[in-house]
């Protein structure tokens, strides 16, 4: 079984690069520096819903303006110490949370060492994240093709885990107009984006109509990030 890529008209799909680990998870090279680690987050699942619900209670999940004026139909939040935000003057990370005035939430361990892990998984050690931005996708909510420019170094990759409903992310080339892969992750998956991959435009389709136990409609994306 192949890592279930296609390019984005879906008519090719090929298998790529497939290992297996003692605990039966597979991780695959999507690109250079690109490596999907399907499942990766199961384990940790209970956890992971817990430390979500605490930080949303501490910064409410929002929908933020883009700087052209346009409303996310992703809802957003963070923990950390910096936390990404997009409004009227663009996009940024701060260091305490536009709506309260207050500091973001603290990293849950759980999400700092499912980080370090996952990072170390593919190749990446000694990544210490300082940002995570959470991302609460109900259906049609989408985003679209963009690069993540905002940390400070490049050399840091960034780590995404996938929570709930199904979804389907677009990865390009280091140039807007190249077309797009299309890569289905489901709940527990985490990909790991760094190295010569780090840099490349990146999107997610509209979210389908869909049931899950762990956040019924909705998908939510965790992003583990060094901003800083
Ligand atoms: C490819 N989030 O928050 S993570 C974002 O599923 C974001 O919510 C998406 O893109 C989501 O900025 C996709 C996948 C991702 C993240 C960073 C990347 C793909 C990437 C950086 C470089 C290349
Ligand atoms: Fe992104």
């Amino acid at each position: 079984m192949g890592a279930g890529v296609a390019d984005a008209d879906g008519v090719t799909s090929r298998d790529l690069f497939a290992a297996r680990d003692e605990n039966d998870l597979a991780r695959y090279e999507l690109a250079p520096g690109a490596v999907l680690l399907r499942g990766f987050a199961r384990e940790a699942e209970a956890e992971l819903r817990r430390a979500i619900d605490a930080v949303a209670a501490a910064a409410p999940f929002r929908h933020m303006k883009t700087p052209g004026g346009f409303t996310m139909s992703v809802a957003m939040t963070n923990s950390g110490r910096y936390g990404w935000v997009s409004d009227e003057r663009g996009y940024r990370y701060a260091d305490s949370d536009p709506e309260s005035g207050s500091p973001w939430p603290p990293l849950p361990a759980v999400m700092l060492e499912l980080a370090r892990n996952a990072a170390a998984a593919a190749g990446f050690d000694g990544f210490e994240p300082d940002a995570c931005l959470v991302n609460r996708y109900e259906p049609g909510a989408r985003l679209t093709l963009h690069q993540d420019k905002n940390e400070r170094d490049f050399r840091e990759p960034i780590v995404s885990v996938s929570l709930g409903v199904p979804a389907v992310f677009l990865f390009g080339g280091l140039k807007r107009k190249e077309r797009p892969l299309r890569l289905d992750v489901v709940h527990g998956d985490v990909v790991v984006w760094g190295g010569p991959s780090r840099l490349r435009y990146h999107g997610v389709l509209p979210l389908k109509e869909a049931q899950h136990a762990f956040a019924g409609s909705a998908r939510v994306n965790l992003t583990l990030r060094r901003a800083g």
